[in-house]
C-alpha cells in the first residue's frame, strides 16, 4: 500500500530513473551552495545583470507587437498629455509616439515606482545625460519619437521625466496594468490547485474541476481517469508520501478563445516541484512545463483538462 501511493505520486512529475535522480540531486545541492555564497543579495543582483531590459513593470517590445497606440505629448508646463487612458491589460503591447512641443528637453520614462526613483537619483548626478534605451527617451524640442513596451507585472506603473526639477514640478504621470475578471479567476484557480497539491486537499480540484465522464490529466507518460481517481489516487496521498511537497506555477500564460463569448481558455506555465520523500529522504528537484484547459460554465472557469511533463532541475540551462 504504501509502495503504490509512493508510486502513484511521484509519477506525476515523471521522475523516472535512478540515474536521472542522481543527476538532479547533484545539481540541487550545487545550486543550494551557489545561492547560501550569494547570500541575500540574490534577487537584486540578477534583476541589475538583466540591465535595462527588464523592469517592474514590464519590458520593451517590438512595434509590430502593439496592438494600441497611445499620442503622448511633454510641455514646459511640466505636464504630461496622452490621447488615452492609461490603464494596460497584463500583457497588452502599446506604442508610445511621444512629441516635444517644449523648448526645453523632456523624458518619457517607464517604470515603477522605485525605478523611477534610481533614475531620478542617477539624473542628478549626470543631469544632462540623454536616453535612448529601454524604458526611456530623451527629446529634444520638436522631436517625436516611437516607444514600444509590454506592460506585465506590478500593477503600479510611474511615467515620469527625471530631468532635474521636472520631476519634482510635476512631470510624472500613473497608470495601471489592470487583470480582467476572466484572468484573475483563473489565476486564483492555479493558486488553489497549488495548493490543493502542496496539502493533499481535493477541495480545489472538485471545486474547480469539470467532473465528467472521459475526463483525463497526464502526467509526463501516465494519467488519471477522472476527477475522483485524481483526488483519491493522486493528490491525497501525496501529503503522506512526502515531507515535503513544493509545487510552483511561473509564467502563467493564458489564451483566451471563444471570440465574443471568451469561454475557452488555454493556459501555459511554467513548473517547479520540489519535494522530499519520507520513506529514504529522496529528494526531488524538477521543472517543466503544464498546460491547463479552461471551459467557462455559468460564469465559472472550470478546469476540463491538464497535461504535464518535467526534468530534472539543471540550473545551467535556461528553461
Ligand atoms: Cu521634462
Amino acid at each position: 500500500m504504501n509502495n503504490k501511493m509512493i508510486i502513484l505520486s511521484i509519477s506525476l512529475f515523471g521522475i523516472f530513473s535512478a540515474q536521472a535522480i542522481a543527476g538532479g540531486e547533484h545539481q540541487h545541492q550545487h545550486k543550494k551552495t551557489t545561492s547560501k555564497e550569494s547570500s541575500g543579495h540574490h534577487s537584486k543582483d540578477s534583476a541589475h545583470s538583466h540591465g535595462s531590459e527588464i523592469s517592474g513593470v514590464g519590458q520593451p517590445a517590438n512595434a509590430s507587437d502593439a496592438t494600441r497606440e497611445i499620442l503622448v505629448t511633454t510641455k514646459d508646463t511640466m505636464r504630461y498629455e496622452f490621447s488615452d487612458e492609461l490603464n494596460f491589460k497584463d500583457g497588452e503591447v502599446i506604442t508610445f509616439i511621444i512629441t516635444n512641443k517644449g523648448q526645453l528637453n523632456h523624458e518619457f520614462s517607464i517604470g515603477d515606482k522605485e525605478e523611477q526613483q534610481a533614475h531620478l537619483e542617477m539624473m542628478k548626478t549626470m543631469p544632462n545625460m540623454v536616453h535612448e534605451d529601454g524604458n526611456t527617451m530623451t527629446l529634444k524640442p520638436g522631436e517625436t519619437k516611437k516607444l514600444t513596451w509590454k506592460f506585465k507585472g506590478n500593477p503600479d506603473v510611474v511615467f515620469a521625466c527625471n530631468i532635474p526639477g521636472h520631476f519634482e514640478a510635476g512631470m510624472v504621470a500613473k497608470g495601471k496594468i489592470v487583470k480582467s475578471k476572466d484572468e484573475q479567476q483563473i489565476k486564483s484557480i492555479i493558486s488553489a490547485i497549488k495548493y490543493g497539491w502542496e496539502n493533499g486537499d481535493g477541495k480545489p480540484f472538485h471545486q474547480n474541476f469539470l467532473n465528467f465522464d472521459g475526463a483525463r490529466y497526464i502526467e509526463s507518460g501516465g494519467q488519471n481517469k477522472g476527477l475522483n481517481s485524481l483526488v483519491d489516487h493522486h493528490v491525497e496521498p501525496e501529503k503522506d508520501a512526502f515531507d515535503y511537497m513544493n509545487l510552483d506555477f511561473s509564467n502563467v500564460e493564458i489564451h483566451f478563445e471563444g471570440g465574443d463569448k471568451k469561454d475557452f481558455a488555454w493556459v501555459v506555465a511554467d513548473t517547479r516541484f520540489k519535494a522530499q520523500l519520507k520513506n529514504k529522504g529522496k529528494k526531488y528537484d524538477k521543472s517543466g512545463y503544464q498546460t491547463f484547459l479552461f471551459k467557462k460554465i455559468n460564469d465559472q472557469w472550470k478546469v476540463v483538462h491538464t497535461h504535464s511533463s518535467s526534468r530534472n532541475y539543471n540550473p545551467k540551462k535556461k528553461h
